[in-house]
């Protein structure tokens, strides 16, 4: 009886150890808080406490073509960057800055739900002749990109390419 129920502490210790090196190997290289803490690709949100470069993008659309100007950034890496984005189009625009998977990702889910509204620290809508900013601390090296993922204005030319080093 006594042997028994050693055994079976024995088996629930050994199953809880398992358990733990399960987690562990699972842990490295995988967000995991990813539901939990939004972890941006391209940096992170700025502090409007801390000096920042002004950068001004302009949205605009001509014939057959949706256009960002400039469309190519150089950033070192720390610096904080305040957006000032400038839509001088005839239609709502968007600015949302991620790392160019993240963008393909949603980009897809605009397709599905076009009226979708983004609410993040990392992008913008634009209403057109209006302004919007966006402040942004760059903390790592990498290609980024601004794109807007209103349903067809990417394909007419609507990204730009932030590279940071
Ligand atoms: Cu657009």
């Amino acid at each position: 009886m006594m042997s028994q129920r050693i055994t079976m502490i024995g088996l629930a210790a050994g199953s809880l150890v398992a358990a733990a090196i399960f987690s562990y190997v699972a842990a490295p290289g995988q967000p995991a808080h990813a539901h939990s803490a939004h972890v941006f690709a391209a940096g992170e949100p700025g502090d409007p406490k801390k000096p920042n470069r002004v950068m001004t993008i302009e949205m605009r659309e001509g014939t057959g073509q949706m256009s960002y100007s400039p469309d190519k950034i150089v950033i070192s890496v720390g610096e904080q960057i305040r957006f000032v984005l400038k839509n001088l189009g005839e239609l709502d625009h968007e600015f949302l800055l991620d790392s160019l998977e993240n963008n393909a990702k949603h980009k897809v889910e605009m397709e599905k739900n076009p009226t979708m509204e983004h609410d993040e620290p990392n992008g913008a809508r634009v209403k057109p002749k209006k302004s919007a900013e966006v402040l942004w601390r760059f903390t790592k090296p990498g290609t980024f990109e601004f794109a807007c993922l209103i349903p067809g204005h990417y394909e007419a030319g609507m990204k730009g390419v932030v590279v940071v080093r």
